[in-house]
């Protein structure tokens, strides 16, 4: 309890100071909120909710409500490298605004080339000018891999021709706390699969100061928003696993929370899309679903204002917030208990010596083998 205490009071400190800066956005929150038809009780609600999914105790809902207000008094700078700009589409897609898409409009974004109007020597002129007006202020995100290869130049950015990996050397010099968005910037992603012919690599590999990797492809609204509302509030990066995700989003598999999961337990299982199975919504392990392999809280927080994700979807998880996943998760609809056991163990190295004993003990010996004795079973029926 007394950690908590000492939290509140970091959080306490902080936001006050935050409150006493000059406000940066002209129309309050409130007023924002009220145009876009969010009641109060609404937003209260939403600061309840957001407080559990951050892990932390009801006493905190008060502070996430106003850690939102004085949101503006932190920029952000967002830099975007070798990738889909599906991590910025997972935020700001939607038919209407939430509150998080609200915040994050709220929130001082000094820079991110997907939004803003300028471009070119404008946009240049105007991430460095939010660089010096905010050492060592700023939250910087980096959206996407970064080249390595090549000194840097299979991604040049603006009209002087600068590298990504230059851009992110100098972004993070002054940057107060450093948030790589999306699998690409957390280990590399599409871009990093075999044989990665630019040496794309995730942004804790290129920088030496401390990254959380909000990793996912992309990652949930809830993640992002989540945690610069966790660095509002705090002023410091979340606790973080040993792939530095945040422990509160990343701290579950998929499949601990996955609603198909009682019909795993129960071996019922699609065994090809668009059977029976499939319409009753059984598990879709054989179809290729790396839920047991993955951490994420997509089954909880979901995408898209909470309307769906993979599985709901009615596709197997891909394992897309794991290091490598496009190299260590592949076939994604094939099972990897179906491959040699070496090949699996390789896996399971890649992703993890730790994760071998969480996921094998995870699965559950008698779901596993209920599996395999039904696939014994059929091969024998032929
Ligand atoms: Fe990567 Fe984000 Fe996947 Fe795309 O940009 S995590 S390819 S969803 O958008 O970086
Ligand atoms: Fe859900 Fe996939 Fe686990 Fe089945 S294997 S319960 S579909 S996460
Ligand atoms: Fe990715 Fe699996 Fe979630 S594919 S979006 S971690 S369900």
């Amino acid at each position: 309890m007394s950690d908590y205490r000492a939290l509140m009071a970091r959080c306490e400190s902080r936001l006050e100071s935050l409150a006493k800066q000059a406000a940066v956005k002209k129309t309050p929150l409130n007023e924002k909120l009220d145009a876009a038809g969010v009641s109060r009780r609404d937003f209260m609600k939403w600061s309840a909710i957001t407080a559990s999914t951050l892990a932390l105790p009801m006493q905190f809902a008060p502070m996430v409500a106003k850690a939102a207000e004085v949101a503006d008094r932190v920029p952000l700078i967002w830099l975007h490298m070798a990738e889909c700009t599906g991590c910025s589409e997972s935020l700001i897609r939607g038919d209407t605004p939430t509150v998080d898409t609200l915040i994050f409009d709220y929130i001082s974004l000094e820079y991110h080339e997907t939004l803003m109007a300028g471009s070119g020597w404008q946009a240049e002129a105007r991430l460095s000018e939010a660089k010096q007006q905010y050492a060592g202020q700023y939250l910087l995100a980096v959206e996407g891999a970064i080249p390595t290869a090549n000194g840097g130049h299979f991604l040049t950015i603006g009209p002087h021709g600068h590298t990504g990996l230059d851009m992110v050397h100098e972004t993070a010099e002054n940057a107060a706390a450093i948030v790589a968005v999306g699998t690409c910037a957390s280990f590399g992603g599409v871009q990093a699969a075999a044989p990665n012919p630019t040496g794309a690599k995730g942004v804790d590999k290129v920088i030496h100061q401390p990254v959380v990797n909000l990793a996912g492809c992309p990652p949930s609204e809830k993640n992002i928003v989540g945690t610069l509302m966790y660095f509002i509030m705090f002023g410091k990066l979340p606790p973080l696993d040993m792939f530095n995700r945040p422990k509160w989003a990343y701290g579950a598999r998929v499949h601990d929370n996955c609603e198909r999961r009682g019909h795993f337990d129960a071996g019922e299982f699609v065994e090809t899309f668009g059977d029976e199975g499939a319409e009753d919504g059984y598990c879709l392990y054989k179809m290729g679903c790396k839920g047991p392999y993955t951490y994420n809280n997509c089954p909880t927080e979901r995408f898209n204002h909470h309307t769906s994700w993979p599985v709901l979807a009615g596709h197997g998880c891909i394992g897309c917030s794991e290091p490598n996943f496009w190299d260590t998760m592949a076939d994604f609809e094939k099972p990897l208990g179906r491959r040699e056991l070496h090949s699996l163990d390789k896996t399971v190295d890649f992703v993890g010596g730790t994760l071998l004993g969480l996921t094998v003990a995870g699965i559950g010996a008698h779901a596993v083998a209920s599996v395999f004795a039904k696939e014994e079973k059929e091969s024998g029926d032929e």
